[in-house]
C-alpha cells in the first residue's frame, strides 16, 4: 500500500476505491485525462535512463490529489509579519529540541563539521526548521505530488522539471517507493531537498550505497552540509549580526545590494547591540532592517547568502541564523519586533484566542496562529459589539476582550 504512512489518505483511498466500485463504469474522464498526461513524460523519462520497469511501478495508482492543488493555491487572509514568522520558527519547544539534537548527534555533527567546515548549530537549526528534526517531513508521496502539480497548470513547469529527477532517484534504488515522501511542492525528507537538489548535492554520508535523505540522519545532516559548502560557507563564521542604528540613519537608504566592509558600517555609527567590535572589520556585509527603524536590524555577511542558496526567502534565513545563535546558548534579539494596532505579538495572540475560547467562540488548540478559526471568532465578537466586521485581531479587539476579563 503506498499511501501507508498516511491514515488520512488511506481512508480516502478506501473511499475513492468505493466510489469507483459503485460507479462500476471504470475510471472517469477526468482519471483518464490524468493518466494521458502521466503517459506523456514517457519520452522524457526514458531520454533521461528511466526505465519502463521503473516508470509504471511509480505511477501504479497514482492518481490527481486535490490536496496538493488546495495547498499550492492557498493564499492565507493574514499575512506573517517577518517578527511573527521568527518568533514560530524559533520557538522555545524547538530550541529546547535542537539543544537535545545537539547531544545526541554530537559524533555525527562532529564529523561533519570536521568534513565539511559547517557550523554545527546551523546544521542543527536547518534540520529544526526545514522538518521539526524530521518528524514533519512531510507525508504525500512525491511521485503523486509532482505528477498532480505537472499535470495541472499549478506550478507546472517547476513540477516538471522535478518530475524525471524524482523517478532517477526511485530507480537508483535511495528509497523505497512508499517511504518516498515530502511536502505537497516536492521537498523531501529531514533536509527537504527538491529533487534537482537532491540530485546535485545529497551524500552517502554512511557509504551503504544510497543517499537516503528520508531515513538516515548522518545522510540527511551530510547532505545539508555538503549544500552549504558549495554554496560558499566560511569555516568558523558567523552569518550576521543584531546592531544598533544611530538615530539619524535611515536604514531604507540601503538596499541589499549596498554592500559595505564593516568598519565603514562601523564609521556610519552601526554597531553591535553587545558593545564588541566586529571580529572582521573587513568583511563585505549589508544592511537588514525589515520593519525600519522599528525593528531588530542586522548586519548580513557571506554567510548569511549560503543560507539563503537553502531557501531564498530573508526571513528563513534569519530564522535559521538565530536559532543557530540560541541553540549555542545566545538570546533573544535585544530590540523587540514592533507591535502595534496590525501587528499582536504571538503571546498577545494566543491571549486573545483564550479570551475568545473563554467566551464560547472559538474552540481547538491555543497555538498563536491567526487561521480560519480564530478570523471567523474575531468576526462573532466584531458583530456582537456592533464594530466593523473583518475578523481582523487587534489590538483594539484585543483590549477590549481583556476589559471583559
Ligand atoms: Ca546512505
Amino acid at each position: 500500500m503506498r499511501f501507508a504512512r498516511n491514515p488520512k489518505a488511506l481512508i480516502l483511498a478506501a473511499v475513492s476505491g468505493l466510489l469507483l466500485v459503485l460507479a462500476s463504469a471504470g475510471p472517469s474522464p477526468a482519471a483518464d485525462r490524468f493518466r494521458a498526461c502521466v503517459e506523456r513524460f514517457w519520452p522524457a523519462a526514458k531520454a533521461k535512463g528511466v526505465s519502463r520497469k521503473t516508470f509504471d511501478r511509480a505511477f501504479q495508482g497514482v492518481t490527481h490529489d486535490p490536496e496538493v492543488i488546495e495547498s499550492a493555491t492557498y493564499q492565507p487572509e493574514y499575512v506573517k509579519p517577518i517578527g511573527e514568522y521568527i518568533d514560530r520558527a524559533v520557538s522555545e519547544k524547538r530550541i529546547e529540541a535542537g539543544k537535545e539534537k545537539l547531544i545526541e548527534q554530537k559524533a555525527l555533527l562532529d564529523a561533519l563539521e570536521k568534513r565539511y567546515g559547517v557550523d554545527r548549530h546551523i546544521l542543527v537549526a536547518i534540520w529544526g526548521v526545514e522538518s521539526n528534526y524530521g518528524t514533519q517531513p512531510g507525508d504525500k508521496n512525491v511521485i503523486s505530488s509532482l505528477a498532480t502539480l505537472a499535470c495541472s497548470g499549478t506550478k507546472a513547469k517547476f513540477a516538471r522539471s522535478q518530475l524525471v529527477p524524482a523517478l532517477k532517484i526511485l530507480q537508483h534504488g535511495d528509497v523505497s517507493l512508499e517511504a518516498m515522501n515530502g511536502s505537497w511542492a516536492g521537498a523531501m525528507g529531514h533536509t527537504q531537498f527538491i529533487p534537482t537538489t537532491y540530485q546535485a548535492y545529497a551524500v552517502d554520508w554512511d557509504g551503504d550505497g544510497r543517499r537516503n535523505i528520508w531515513e538516515d540522519i548522518p545522510d540527511a545532516l551530510a547532505s545539508t552540509a555538503s549544500y552549504l559548502r558549495v554554496s560558499k560557507w566560511r569555516p568558523g563564521q558567523t552569518w550576521g549580526y543584531e546592531v544598533r542604528l544611530p538615530k539619524r540613519l535611515n536604514p531604507r537608504r540601503y538596499g541589499h545590494k549596498t554592500y559595505k566592509t564593516l568598519a565603514q558600517w562601523r564609521k556610519l555609527g552601526i554597531v553591535r547591540v553587545n558593545g564588541e567590535a566586529f571580529p572582521r572589520p573587513g568583511d563585505k556585509a549589508t544592511l537588514f532592517a525589515p520593519e525600519g527603524t522599528k525593528g531588530p536590524a542586522f548586519l548580513l555577511l557571506n554567510n548569511f547568502r549560503s543560507i539563503l542558496r537553502y531557501n531564498v526567502a530573508k526571513s528563513y534565513a534569519l530564522a535559521i541564523g538565530h536559532l543557530s545563535d540560541r541553540l549555542r546558548g545566545g538570546g533573544r534579539f535585544v530590540r523587540p519586533w514592533p507591535t502595534d494596532e496590525k501587528r499582536l505579538s504571538l503571546e498577545q495572540r494566543m491571549e486573545l484566542q483564550r479570551l475568545l475560547m473563554a467566551r464560547g467562540v472559538l474552540s481547538g488548540d491555543i497555538d498563536g496562529i491567526v487561521g480560519p478559526d480564530t478570523l471567523a471568532a474575531v468576526k462573532i465578537y466584531q458583530r456582537e459589539k456592533k464594530l466593523p466586521v473583518d475578523g481582523f485581531p487587534s489590538q483594539t479587539i484585543l483590549n477590549m476582550l481583556r476589559k471583559e476579563g
